[in-house]
């Protein structure tokens, strides 16, 4: 990756990269993108990526950016925090804000995640809604649909999981239209985002009813996280994949140190937090194997986002029943 960051001083990411050529021609390369980047066009649009846990919404911000703006996993409630990631075209900026798993829980941590969800509702100028058309539209779905009724003009949504041989899509296209009746076909597509299909015309659409104005951000930056939060998500996204039953629901990361160690290196202690002693052992492994793989694994991903070094010191605490402790959660859904 060449658009990795260079300043060790700088609390964020940037990138030279351009959606342009993705959206003018598919089959450009990135090389080719870099050399003959137009710029940035007049349009300008906050949109808000909303649906169910597990609909591919962080896939989505991925594929789009084409750069890991947000972690992924197959549990379910993997996104815990509004997530920014920016496309620039030769149409203008459009910043995605990746949201939590909208989903029906009276449990604590649910129900502030629901918040932050309805925050960047109000907030935003767009709206994506992916649907997971594996999975039928029932009562979740109805719930999203609740709250995006009063905005029909201007959402976009995106059938994702069209790859899939068990893809419902026939189904999912008469809900919406049962349910969103006002949204036109227009601006109802199939993707897959996971396979990067149809997401040039999810763009195409957005960027339609984009209004022009002035950019947010620069161009070079493709999202706002600032870089103990990155390392916080890498570890939790190396953690979760390899964890199961609730123990991914109930690992937290904790950066507790962060240093320059050097012209190219950074040295960063963290803790994974559990809730229970029981979930410490299954964090740590047997022969320390867990812990130790998610380690490397971990600063492997932070050499392919970072353009230096982050050498961790990884460690397993528990901090009991952290989910239901309101100092922990202000630190963590903020
Ligand atoms: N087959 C297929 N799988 C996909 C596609 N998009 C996402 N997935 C998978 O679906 C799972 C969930 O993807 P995420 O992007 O983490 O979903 P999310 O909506 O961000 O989930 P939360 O953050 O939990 O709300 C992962 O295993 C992805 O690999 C797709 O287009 N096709
Ligand atoms: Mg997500």
């Amino acid at each position: 990756m060449e658009n990795k960051e260079k300043d060790l001083s700088t609390a964020l990411e940037m990138t030279g990269k351009s959606a342009d050529m993705m959206v003018e021609n598919s089959d450009m390369t990135n090389e080719a993108a870099v050399v003959e980047q137009p710029p940035v066009g007049p349009k300008s649009a906050m949109v808000t990526i909303i649906g169910r846990p597990s609909a591919g919404k962080s896939t989505f911000l991925n594929t789009a950016t084409g750069e890991p703006v947000s972690i992924v996993s197959a549990i379910p409630q993997t996104t815990r925090n509004a997530i920014r990631g920016i496309v620039n075209t030769s149409y203008g900026q459009l910043v995605f804000i990746d949201t939590p798993g909208y989903h029906d829980s009276e449990k604590k941590m649910n129900l502030r995640m629901r918040n932050i969800v309805a925050d960047q509702l109000e907030a935003s100028d767009l709206i994506l809604y992916i649907i997971d058309t594996t999975r039928p539209c029932a009562e979740e779905e109805r719930l999203i649909v609740e709250l995006l009724e009063g905005h029909q003009d201007k959402i976009v949504v995106a059938l994702n999981k069209i790859d899939e041989k068990r893809s419902m899509k026939d189904h999912a296209h008469k809900f919406i239209k049962a349910q969103l009746g006002n949204v036109p076909e227009k601006r109802v597509l199939e993707i897959s985002a996971k396979e990067d299909k149809g997401i040039n015309e999810v763009l195409k659409a957005l960027y339609e009813m984009a209004k022009e104005g002035p950019h947010l951000y620069s161009e070079e930056f493709y999202t706002d996280q600032e870089v103990d939060f990155r390392i916080a998500e890498v570890v939790r996204e190396q953690a979760i994949n390899r964890l199961e039953q609730e123990v991914p629901h109930a690992v937290y990361v904790q950066i507790a140190d962060l240093e320059q160690r050097g012209p190219n290196k950074m040295w960063c202690r963290a803790f994974i937090c559990v809730e229970k002693e029981s979930q410490k052992g299954i964090v740590i492994g047997k022969g320390a194997q867990m812990i130790k793989t998610i380690r490397l694994e971990s600063m492997k991903q932070l050499r392919n986002i970072f353009d230096y070094k982050i050498e961790l010191d990884l460690q397993v605490k528990v901090d009991k029943n952290w989910r239901q402790r309101d100092v922990t959660l202000d630190k963590l859904l903020k």
